[in-house]
């Protein structure tokens, strides 16, 4: 079998900068030998992510606006892309959001507002883009979201985040059994702590970086890079035979006790 990416195109939504988990995923893929397509949230992304995408060599890649809170958006979005290039093969949703004051203090005190916000960018979105996009997979596909630890139990601040991400890991299951009759597989990656944009900010980084150094099995953080390769792996035939599954890239901390 042959695992090569050529004559395959994917489309990567979230990548901020050169830090972000959706910019590993893409190098792996274009290593691979992937064509690329570029989601942003808004225009003021564009500059930036079509910068960083010209350092990849031979990359002919698209891009497009999409901000996920607007069903219509994802909609014209995936249309357009069917006008421009037909057929995808996959999709990275590498995409989440919560407000700062609903990542610390106590979970108890996360508004209404806070807890719907979160979840309609960092979960519904999976349902919105993947139905919009799995008419454009008529060869088959993958497609692969990020979550984390926290959404399996609770992990200090994380609060409103891990309840979204116990959903998006439900949604995942969930499209997973609709998705496979179309040949369309559906996974998620459980990636330990990376410093990104989205981290920053975020009190006690440092000491959950630490934590992981000492206690992980591997006594080391993970990278993008890694969590690129395994994300290449989900969206390529490899693992063709896995889908509503949860593959952590975590350096092993999630068997901890
Ligand atoms: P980044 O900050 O690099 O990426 C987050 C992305 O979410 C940004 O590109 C941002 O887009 C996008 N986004 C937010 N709101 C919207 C919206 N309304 N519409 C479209 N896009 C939106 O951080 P990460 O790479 O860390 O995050 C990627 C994923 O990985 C997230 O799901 C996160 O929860 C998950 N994850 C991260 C871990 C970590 O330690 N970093 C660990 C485990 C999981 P824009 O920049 O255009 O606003
Ligand atoms: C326990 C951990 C410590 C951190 C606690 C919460 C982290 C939540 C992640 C969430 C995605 C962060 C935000 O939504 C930040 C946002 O309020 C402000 N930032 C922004 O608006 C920037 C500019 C944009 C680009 O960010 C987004 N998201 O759009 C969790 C750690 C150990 C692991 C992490 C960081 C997990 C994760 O899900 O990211």
């Amino acid at each position: 079998m042959n695992f090569s990416l050529e004559g395959r195109t994917y489309v990567v939504m979230g990548v901020a900068n050169k830090r972000s988990i959706a910019w590993g995923i893409a190098r792996s893929l274009h290593e691979a030998g992937a064509r690329l397509i570029f989601t942003y949230a808004s225009e003021r992304f564009e500059k930036p992510v079509k910068d960083l995408v010209s350092t990849l060599e031979g990359q002919d890649a698209l891009f497009y606006e999409c901000d996920v809170t607007s069903d219509e958006a994802v909609t014209a979005t995936f249309d357009q892309i069917k006008q421009d290039v037909g057929t995808i093969h996959g999709l990275a949703h590498c995409i989440a959001f919560a407000k700062k004051e609903d990542l610390q203090g106590e979970f108890v005190d996360t508004s209404r507002d806070g807890y719907l916000l979160a979840h309609n960018i960092s979960a519904y979105s999976l349902v919105s883009v993947s139905r919009a996009a799995q008419p454009l997979m008529s060869e088959g596909g993958g497609i692969v979201t990020l979550t984390y630890l926290g959404g399996e139990r609770v992990v200090q601040n994380y609060n409103v985040m891990g309840v979204a991400k116990a959903s998006l890991d439900a949604t995942m299951k969930y499209l997973a059994n609709d998705l496979g009759k179309h040949g369309v597989r559906v996974n998620a990656i459980s990636a330990g702590p990376i410093r990104t944009l989205s981290a920053k900010g975020v009190g006690d980084f440092n000491t959950i970086l630490k934590q992981i150094e000492e206690k992980a099995p591997l006594r080391r953080t993970v990278t993008q890079e890694e969590v690129g390769d395994t994300a290449y792996y989900l969206l390529s035939d490899l693992s063709r035979g896995v889908t509503g599954e949860i593959i952590h890239v975590d350096s092993g901390y999630s068997i901890l006790g």
